[in-house]
């Protein structure tokens, strides 16, 4: 099938693009187009083209699966075939529905004029890649749009509806009807009238005092990019539209593409794109597969959890029952969700209409009897199997054949879940994070028996309620508790050997982590963890782990909400004050183990932290209950905070090479009989063959 179709109609030749799922532009496609404007520069027969892709999408840019492959398969690169489209002799029309990114936006900023449906999407986004629009585009939209408003597009990767630039001169036209039957109108009157092409390389870029704007933007740019260099040099091709003449401003800004294409950063979010996309695809789930028809939803608990999770369907038109005990607690949680709302109101991000929107969605109860017809039901009662055993009995007694059963549980077995009810097949783990209806991962627990239906039915829920999905299989903590688990074994491990808190969080804030270990523990609140524990050692009375921890919770340091935890805060102020109280904890602790201390480099804690976490990731791949390495990442990247720039614990493992990882783990392992059993490498981290990918 030609990826490019080519036909004329009334001396107007069409140039449709159709390379699902959204006109990639690979090779095929863009020697499709140079062709079909070559034949339509050679036909006296044409005298204008409109050039078009479908609903979905007019571009969504670049064929990212192309990037790293051989130059030598790149001809005709993208530049070339914007350089062709612009420089045909007769009116280009491009004519722009669906998404509009990237380099499909810089190919219809190289046609003469732009007509675009109201509701399609543009935008240059590359930088969420870590590139920057390497087509020309920031020559191009700076000249159309201003310096400021390009900048602001280019730099921020943000996607903006059509109609909201509709009297820019981005467009000459956006229309409510079919965008192709308009720009193929538009064409014949530009013929009729014999209308000049416009170029928009021959515009200039109007911006007052456009050089103390761009430094104003470098500074504030560089401020709020540490770790990735996409944003500061994407300002400096923006730059050049300003001070330099068009083709020394793209020939700037090819030079600064290539340095990001070969940037450790855009290697690591292209990985994170593709990382997201592969893990809402199961092997042996069809992606046809019929889904259950999800109309409405039921939560039990109205908790923080329960609360949290409920606003997500409600955010997306999505009617919820909420369950509670007792009348109080109903009220409590339906009092948060409104007074979340509220506070999105004022931020501005939520209007009174929205906000009233979904409060109708919203409905209370204090029987499962009303449950009779939701789709889905999501329990985010107390973690303990006897509570859960009430709930999932009462939901199998009155909720219809056929709807899905799910638990929020972040720790308990899914299969003893399921064998509570007489519909094993129905019943899921959907483990969402804390705040729910802020966070973005949704662990998806696959159990023995949940029907592939169901998964399926949950991966697609995800996506609508804008979560990123990643099944896991059954096991303690599943995939991200589990790893967590290590981390804070690894990073305890550091504490006890001599590193102080404040030197830990050091390290991992400046490897890319929003906060360090003992940071996070103060705002997530120590008490929590503590009760863990204590239920832990009654089974397991050997376990000493975070024994220090347990000395701050014995002494009331419960965190940041009593002021006091792994540092010291001062009333309404979150900033953490290192506190000689806790170091004299830790030392005691140490001495009465006889712990001889020594100190640790910022390398060598996060090696330890981070290669912790790969390890367990290995182990939790070797079992199977991650389906893939990347989706490991995706876990980790959407619900722990591993820097983003660093494509997950797997992925930057594979940077820094499995062999140098699997060397340093013997080194820690060799310092302790404790340690020797900790660091042994997983087998596959063992195994892999030298440049072999981790799958
Ligand atoms: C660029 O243009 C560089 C130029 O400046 C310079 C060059 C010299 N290529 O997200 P979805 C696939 S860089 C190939 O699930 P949605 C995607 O992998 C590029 N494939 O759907 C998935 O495949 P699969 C700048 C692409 O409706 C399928 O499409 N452009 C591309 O939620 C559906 O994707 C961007 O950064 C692509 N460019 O969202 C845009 N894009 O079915 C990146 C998507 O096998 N893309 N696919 O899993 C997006 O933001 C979203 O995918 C989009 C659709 C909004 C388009």
């Amino acid at each position: 099938m030609s990826l490019v179709l080519y036909d004329v109609v009334d001396g107007i030749a069409r140039i449709t693009l159709q390379n699902p799922p959204v006109n990639g532009l690979g090779f095929a496609v863009r020697k499709g187009i140079v062709e079909a404007l070559d034949q339509a520069q050679g036909d006296a027969a044409v005298a204008a083209i409109v050039l078009t892709g479908n609903e979905r999408a007019f571009s969504g840019g670049a064929d990212i699966t192309e990037f790293g492959t051989p130059k030598s398969g790149w001809q005709p690169t993208l530049r070339t075939v914007i350089e062709v489209l612009e420089q045909v002799s007769k009116p280009v029309v491009a004519a722009i529905d669906g998404v509009c990114l990237g380099g499909g936006l810089e190919l219809a900023l190289g046609a003469h004029f732009r007509v675009a449906a109201a509701q399609a999407k543009v935008g240059l986004p590359e930088v969420n890649l870590g590139l920057l629009p390497g087509g020309g585009g920031t020559q191009r939209l700076p000249r159309v749009l201003g310096l400021e408003t390009a900048l602001d597009m280019i730099v921020t990767g943000s996607i903006v509806k059509a109609s909201t630039l509709a009297d820019t001169p981005l467009f000459d036209r956006v229309v409510e009807t079919s965008v192709v039957e308009a720009a193929t109108e538009f064409a014949k009157e530009l013929v009729r009238q014999s209308t000049p092409l416009k170029r928009i390389r021959d515009l200039n870029v109007t911006q007052p005092d456009a050089q103390a704007f761009l430094q104003v933007a470098r500074k504030n740019i560089a401020a709020a990019s540490k770790h990735q260099p996409a944003p500061r040099l994407c300002l400096e091709a923006v730059a050049g539209s300003a001070s330099l003449p068009f083709d020394q401003g793209l020939a700037n800004e090819r030079k600064l593409f290539l340095q990001l294409m070969n940037s450790p950063e855009s290697l690591a979010l292209r990985h994170v794109f593709a990382a997201e996309r592969a893990a809402t695809k199961i092997p042996d789930v069809p992606a046809d597969t019929p889904l259950r028809d999800i109309h409405k939803v039921g939560v039990i608990g109205a908790g923080t959890m329960g609360g949290g999770i409920s606003m997500n369907f409600l955010n997306a038109g999505i009617p919820v029952m909420l369950l509670e005990a007792e009348q109080a607690a109903l009220d409590r949680g339906v009092g948060t969700i409104r007074r979340n709302y509220e506070n999105s109101m004022k931020r501005g991000r939520l209007t009174q209409e929205q906000l009233d929107e979904r409060m109708a969605l919203l409905s209370t109860t204090l029987r499962y009897e009303d449950l009779v017809d939701v789709d889905l039901v999501i329990e985010a009662v107390f973690e303990e199997l006897g509570v859960k055993e009430k709930v999932f009995k009462a939901l199998d007694a009155v909720v219809k054949p056929g709807a899905i059963l799910a638990s929020n549980t972040s720790t308990l077995n899914v299969d003893a879940i399921a064998a509570l009810t007489k519909r094993p097949e129905d019943v899921i783990g959907l483990h969402f994070f804390s705040p729910a209806n802020v966070m973005k991962l949704l662990e998806i627990v696959r159990g023995a028996k949940t029907a592939k239906d169901v998964l399926a039915t949950s991966i697609a829920l995800a996506k609508k309620i804008n979560k990123k999905p990643v099944v896991s299989g059954v096991c303690d903590g599943f995939i991200g508790n589990r790893m967590l688990n290590s981390y804070r074994a690894a990073s305890e491990e550091l504490l006890l050997g001599g590193a102080s808190p404040e030197s830990i969080d050091k390290a991992l804030e400046a490897f890319g982590f929003a906060m360090g270990p003992y940071r996070m523990g103060d705002l997530a609140g120590l008490d929590i963890g503590w009760a863990i524990r204590k239920r832990r050692q009654t089974e397991n009375p050997d376990a000493d782990f975070s024994a220090v921890a347990d000395r701050l919770c014995e002494t009331g340091r419960y965190g940041q909400k009593a002021g006091a935890g792994w540092y010291r805060y001062e009333t309404g102020n979150r900033t953490p004050i290192v506190d000689p109280a806790v170091d004299k904890i830790i030392e005691d602790y140490r001495a009465e183990k006889g712990i001889t201390t020594r100190t640790y480099t910022d390398r060598e804690i996060v090696e330890r932290c981070v290669y912790a976490l790969v390890n367990e990731g290995a182990k939790i791949l070797e079992e199977g209950i991650a389906l893939r390495a990347s989706d490991i990442d995706v876990v980790y990247l959407s619900g722990y905070g591993f820097p983003l720039h660093r494509g997950g614990p797997m992925h930057y493992a594979q940077q820094i090479g499995l062999f140098n990882v699997v060397r340093s783990m013997r080194g820690f392992a060799a310092q302790s009989d404790k340690a020797a059993e900790f660091w042994q490498p997983a087998r596959l981290l063992q195994c892999a063959e030298p440049g072999q990918a981790l799958k």
